[in-house]
């Protein structure tokens, strides 16, 4: 049996997060967690240690200030990789990522590297996004497929599931980019590393409680660096293509 380790990045999730952990240890028992809070002023923080003290299977790593969706997982990957988990998975606080869908992310494993929880393959869907928010995803997924020619449906989802072995090839503590860019550059990354990459179906339900950190800095991250990474991708194919013809 591997080790998993379920990696929960939060900021003032007071309402989610208790349900959250309830739903994780429920769905995958032997799974532990890890809360990755950064000192969330509504002290969500302190909720999830009062859970961890009565449970050894959850964990919580306190940092000092808002630094970011990607800052956290760094931060709680390095933490699982040196506790020996063979498994490292991410997923959001706020009920977006359904717990009681990580058992069919897992069993991907035994045919891929890294499993990514997928919302524009056949079986996935979205729960009442509002148009705006779906499409800037499903644009920002599209942009990010035709510059840099990756053959995923969904590089900007948040959950997933990691064989240790690439978060220890891809240096994933390099990645500066925060939300969505985040996401883009660990795909790229192990893809580029030749890792097995598959895109399991998942149902995305947007949050009931509490509030989106979305911004419009996170999207304008994102499009930026995409763009930077796409024209160095195109401009790497056409040295090819010209060396190839020499
Ligand atoms: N530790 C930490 N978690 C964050 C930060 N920003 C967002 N999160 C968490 O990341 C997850 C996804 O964020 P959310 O605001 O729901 O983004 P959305 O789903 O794109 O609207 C949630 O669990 C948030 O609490 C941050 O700066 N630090
Ligand atoms: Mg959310």
């Amino acid at each position: 049996m591997s080790r998993v380790l379920v990696v929960v990045p939060t900021y003032d999730e007071r309402e989610n997060i208790e349900r959250i952990i309830g739903r994780v240890r429920a769905s995958v028992p032997d799974a532990h967690l890890l809360v990755v809070d950064d000192g969330s002023p509504d002290g969500t923080g302190k909720i999830a240690d009062e859970l961890a003290d009565g449970d050894d299977h959850i964990h919580v790593l306190h940092r000092t200030a808002k630094a970011g969706l990607g800052a956290a997982y760094i931060a709680g990957f390095g933490w699982g990789l040196d506790q020996g988990y063979d498994v490292l998975v991410e997923m959001d606080a706020d009920g977006s990522h359904a717990p009681e869908q990580l058992p069919r992310l897992l069993a991907a494993l035994d045919r891929a590297d890294l499993v990514l929880g997928s919302r524009y393959v056949p079986g996935g869907s979205v729960v009442n996004w509002p148009r705006s928010r779906e499409l800037i995803s499903r644009g920002g997924n599209l942009y990010t497929r035709l510059a840099l020619g990756l053959r995923l449906r969904d590089a900007t989802g948040g959950y997933r599931a990691f064989r240790r072995e690439v978060l220890e090839r891809i240096d994933y503590a390099g990645v500066a980019s925060q939300g969505y860019c985040f996401q883009v550059d660990l795909a790229r990354r192990a893809l580029d590393a030749g890792f097995r990459v598959v895109e399991v179906p998942i149902t995305f339900v947007e949050r009931e409680r509490g509030e989106s950190k979305m911004s419009s800095e996170i999207v304008r991250e994102a499009f930026t660096r995409v763009t930077q990474w796409g024209v160095r991708h195109r401009a790497d194919q056409l040295r090819g293509l010209v060396r190839g013809r020499r």
